[in-house]
């Protein structure tokens, strides 16, 4: 069997995504790759290539995760990742007043490495990606993406819960990822 890239993901809200997706809009296209609206999550750990066969596994470990009552979470102030200087990903920096999203991803990655399951170690930082730079810019057009970063107002949306968690297969193609849920699970039980 295949391996297939897989990641878990935070699901948001459809009027979340519409609102990421207006404040997208403002973003110059001749820079910036913006995620498609329906892409749009947040990431609680990263496998990437895994072997199908490990996909009912994966299932039944999400099954069995323990989820928190309530998440409430806030996206607002834009972040340049790994670092302003050498940006690639344009963010947002993901808050969570009254907690619980940290022991979530805690949760989630103590039961991957308890069963076997490799995934990025790098710890986990909640962020909501809503861009790529293009990979061909110039430096002044690097300085330029920099700029904008900077001077971009914060998204202002207020408090939000994700839907669900979703095991997610990410297929990579010249037109962007296309992502497929493999299992989700509903916060609401
Ligand atoms: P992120 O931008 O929120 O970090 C599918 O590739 C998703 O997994 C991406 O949208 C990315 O979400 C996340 N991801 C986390 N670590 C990754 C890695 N090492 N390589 C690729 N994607 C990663």
């Amino acid at each position: 069997m295949a391996d297939l890239r897989l990641f878990f993901s935070l699901d948001l809200p459809a009027r979340l995504k519409e609102a990421l997706s207006r404040y997208q809009r403002t973003l110059p296209r001749s820079l910036f790759r913006p995620l498609k609206p329906e892409n749009l999550h947040i990431t609680l750990a990263f496998l990437g290539d895994t072997p199908e066969e490990e996909v009912p596994h994966l299932s039944r470990l999400l099954t069995d995760l323990p989820l928190p009552s309530r998440l409430v979470l806030t996206a607002g102030r834009p972040l340049a990742l790994p670092s302003l200087s050498r940006i690639s990903v344009l963010t947002l920096k993901v808050g969570n007043p009254g907690g619980g999203l940290e022991d979530l991803a805690s949760s989630l990655r103590e039961a991957l490495l308890d069963t076997g399951h490799s995934f990025d170690p790098k710890p986990f930082k909640a962020h909501l990606t809503l861009a790529y730079l293009h990979r061909s810019l110039s430096p002044g057009e690097r300085e330029e993406a920099r700029e904008i970063i900077l001077s971009l107002p914060p998204f202002r949306f207020g408090r939000f819960s994700p839907e669900s968690i979703t095991l997610m297969q990410s297929t990579l193609t010249p037109a962007g990822s296309i992502f497929t849920p493999l299992a989700t699970r509903s916060f609401r039980g």
